[in-house]
């Protein structure tokens, strides 16, 4: 609980130092998080086919309580978003449909597979995003989609993505908000391959096929998602970043940086600014890659914070899309959810509370003592009362408090499923 004096006492440092608190967190309440549905369920989705999750994607742990139909995920994402300040967006994957019990395969997927989904969306007043689904498929067993050297299988991925690209403009004429559609595939080799070329150039070619029908931008936008290495692509991965980064820059699509897709070492907020001048705009799948792309629950550390500072530099809210993506299934799925996302949303506010044109200031100046200086200082400044101060102003429990009412649902919820 932020109390009047302490309050009073941390605006005036924040005054002291040329930052308005009430207008940082004015923004901060304008930018939305677009939340992974597959945090929910260990990636599951409502096909039942039994199919194991392949692509190199690994899911550890088996708490308790996982959401196995569409109306649990449902109870369960509207609690989280309960527990988050602001208002934030949904990032469904294609394998999430409403199918009602019947086989659907992934290339006969249409707009009525969803429209739940928009309407329950509309009702919690959320944005929605999409991904199609190039896994967990008899089809993408041997790890290979959309590159895949045989031609029928290649089809059968392309009707995939034309039919997501459909649904995908649909979220986004019914939400009134374009609708990402995120693409990202397992294909690569194992061991190293002698042929490097033809992987990518059959990409290419299908990559062209999905995206040769226009959409207006209002509705759709088209996102490319790279990779370093996945378990069974641990020596070459199609869609590379060069490969990715050179795909969007020359056919004008949305690039998908995810923290953990990259060396260990490499951070993703220097590439912002790098990228984004050449690009019609980001999507960012923030995750904690543990030495590899673990896709640990999001923290609020030195990475998350530096590319918090970098989205809000930029100031460009319009083209950097904000998701997350992390899956851990070895605690409270809905803790992880509210963790996770609190933690990004604490790393945007702390940006939002940097005097930047005095720092930059200082920088154009060459006054690097005294922009040294000021950073360090920074670190100091009380934050967690203007976050306290957030959550009761945005109707949402402050830290620990949100424990406790998911330790209540746990209770009364989870802990009631088989
Ligand atoms: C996989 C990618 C991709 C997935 C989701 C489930 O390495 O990060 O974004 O995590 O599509
Ligand atoms: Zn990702």
């Amino acid at each position: 609980m932020s109390d009047k004096h302490s309050l009073d006492w941390a605006f005036d440092r924040f005054d002291s130092i040329g930052v308005d608190p009430e207008k940082a967190l004015d923004k901060l309440s304008h930018i939305p998080l677009s939340i992974q549905c597959w945090q929910g369920d260990d990636v599951c989705g409502f096909e039942n086919s039994g199919e194991d999750l392949g692509g190199g994607l690994a899911i550890t742990g088996n708490y308790p309580g996982k959401a196995g139909k569409i109306e649990e995920l449902w109870s369960d994402l509207e609690f989280t978003f309960s527990l988050l300040p602001g208002t934030h967006r949904l990032n469904l994957h294609a394998s999430y449909g409403d199918f009602k019990g019947k086989k659907v395969d992934r290339d006969q997927i249409t707009t009525d597979h969803f429209d739940v989904w928009v309407d329950w969306a509309k009702s919690l007043n959320l944005g929605l995003d999409f991904n199609p689904t190039y896994f967990a498929h008899p089809k993408a067993s041997d790890g290979w989609t959309l590159a895949h050297p045989d031609e029928s299988i290649r089809e059968f991925w392309i009707n995939h993505g034309i039919a997501c690209r459909e649904i995908g403009a649909f979220f986004g004429k019914n939400i009134g908000y374009p609708c990402v559609t995120n693409f990202w595939i397992p294909d690569g080799f194992k061991d190293k391959p002698v042929d490097r070329f033809g992987p990518r150039e059959r990409l290419t070619n299908s990559l062209d096929k999905i995206f040769k029908k226009p959409f207006d931008a209002d509705f759709n936008l088209d996102s490319v998602e790279s990779k370093l290495f996945g378990i069974g692509s641990e020596s070459y991965v199609a869609g590379s970043y060069d490969y990715y980064l050179s795909y969007a820059i020359s056919r004008k699509k949305h690039l998908c940086l995810d923290s953990g897709h990259f060396h260990p070492t490499e951070s993703i907020a220097d590439k912002i600014s790098s990228v984004l001048p050449f690009l019609p705009g980001i999507l960012l799948h923030i995750s904690r890659g543990v030495r590899w792309d673990s896709d640990h629950v999001v923290s609020l550390d030195e990475n998350t914070l530096s590319i918090a500072r970098e989205i809000v530099r930029a100031d460009q809210f319009h083209r950097i899309h904000i998701g997350l993506d992390f899956f851990d299934a070895s605690i409270n799925r809905i803790a992880a959810w509210v963790i996770g996302s609190r933690n990004v949303l604490k790393a945007l506010m702390i940006a939002l509370l940097e005097p930047y044109e005095k720092l930059s200031q200082l920088e154009k100046d060459q006054d690097y003592t005294k922009r040294l200086a000021l950073i360090e200082e920074l670190k100091m400044m009380p934050f967690g009362i203007l976050w306290d101060y957030y959550c009761e102003c945005s109707n949402t429990p402050t830290d620990l408090d949100w424990l406790n009412k998911i330790e209540e649902y746990e209770n009364s919820v989870l802990a009631k499923r088989n």
